[in-house]
């Protein structure tokens, strides 16, 4: 090889070794082998020689081209590895890490308790039942044993739609969920066991009503039921809600006009300053009503109350979250207020079940 051709190899195989990026090694590369690079030019040299010096410097040039090229795919590799370590190190992502949520948004605690409630009550065979908010007066009063002119349909404070201009009928906001309960007996066949939860809406407006709000009802129709079904199933459920082993309750006899006997239902409480305890102490608290089914509901939704009897219960849902999570006020659970939410409502991912604590 001649001494030109090793100062050649010398050179570019230093400027290789030095290049620091796959841009400055490309540059390398064409300066080299590209089209006009320096071997590229002195192959195409070789035939001005005479034939006999031609094919010992052509195969002198062909090894330098092969040296060269080795040395830049070696280098590429070299700088490729390099910048896979450098992303490696800087895009380091420990995949084991928890989930970390977006710590926007937060449940509304109606909602939360809704949910709770549901829980429960899936645990114990019940499903969830939902109706229309408009009604007709059948649905909302009739069928409940709540005839014209009875005192209970001024005590509701209805809101009513304007008339239908043709048949004259005045359609309603519902003011309790139980229509959903007349509908579902209406709709299917016992054993029946739902609740109904959902809003509801009254002519009232004060610290502690607003025009709407929510109630839970619940109604199990079943072949012998009586009231000592409905203590098992409220006691279940209170304990639960309230996270307290065999809470004690208080059962005093009152009136419904769709329930006979009738029964509201308080549980045992201690009033600390400000702040209430459930549970225990020597106060009571009124929490729901209910009773069972009244024969004359039964006869409206077509079911015959010598073969099948039920109870149904009620409770305002708003209240039972006030109760659960000590809150004073009802107005700002309908206020949208963003720094209120933050500070009563609850985190998405902490979904309440029965094994992982309600509403921890
Ligand atoms: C309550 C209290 C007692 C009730 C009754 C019915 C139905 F449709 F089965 F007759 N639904 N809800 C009921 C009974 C509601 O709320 C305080």
């Amino acid at each position: 090889m001649s001494h030109d051709l090793d100062e050649l190899k010398r050179e570019l195989l230093n400027e290789i070794a030095k290049s620091g990026t796959l841009e400055e090694l490309e540059a390398v590369r064409v300066r080299a082998l590209g089209r006009k690079g320096l071997i590229s030019e002195r192959l195409k040299g070789l035939g001005r020689l005479a034939a006999d010096q031609r094919r010992e410097a052509g195969a002198a040039l062909n090894r330098l081209k092969q040296e060269v090229a080795d040395a830049i795919a070696g280098r590429r590799a070299e700088l490729e590895r390099a910048e896979l370590a450098r992303r490696l190190e800087s895009e380091r992502l420990d995949v084991t890490l928890p989930a970390r949520p977006v710590p926007r948004g937060r449940i509304h605690p109606i909602s939360q308790v809704l949910d709770e409630l549901v829980e429960i009550f899936a645990d114990l065979g019940f499903s969830v039942a939902e109706g229309p908010h408009i009604e007709d007066d059948f649905h909302n009063f009739t069928a409940l044993n709540i005839p014209e002119h009875h005192p209970a349909r001024q005590m509701h404070d209805t809101f009513y739609l304007e008339p239908d201009p043709e048949t004259g009928e005045r359609r309603l906001l519902r003011t309790h969920t139980s229509p959903v309960q007349i509908r579902t007996m209406m709709a299917q066949k016992p054993p029946i066991r739902i609740i109904a939860p959902g809003r509801t809406f009254r002519s009232d407006s004060d610290a502690t009503h607003t025009p709407m709000f929510h109630q839970v009802e619940g109604l199990v129709i079943d072949r012998d039921i009586h009231m000592g079904h409905l203590k098992g199933c409220l006691e279940a459920w209170l304990s639960a809600f309230f996270e307290v082993d065999a809470l004690e309750m208080r059962f005093r006899p009152s009136y419904f006009p769709f329930t006979e006997p009738s029964a509201e239902v308080d549980i045992r409480c201690r009033r600390e300053g400000g702040r209430l305890v459930i549970g225990e102490g020597d106060d009571w608290l009124e929490v729901l009503g209910s009773g069972m089914v009244h024969p004359k509901v039964l006869e409206h939704c077509g079911l015959d109350p010598a073969e099948w009897q039920g109870f149904a219960f009620g409770a305002g849902l708003d209240r039972l979250a006030m109760l659960k999570y000590g809150m004073t006020d009802l107005r700002p659970f309908f206020e949208a207020d963003l720094a209120w939410l933050e500070h009563y409502g609850f985190d998405p991912l902490d979904v309440p079940t029965l094994a992982g604590g309600l509403g921890s």
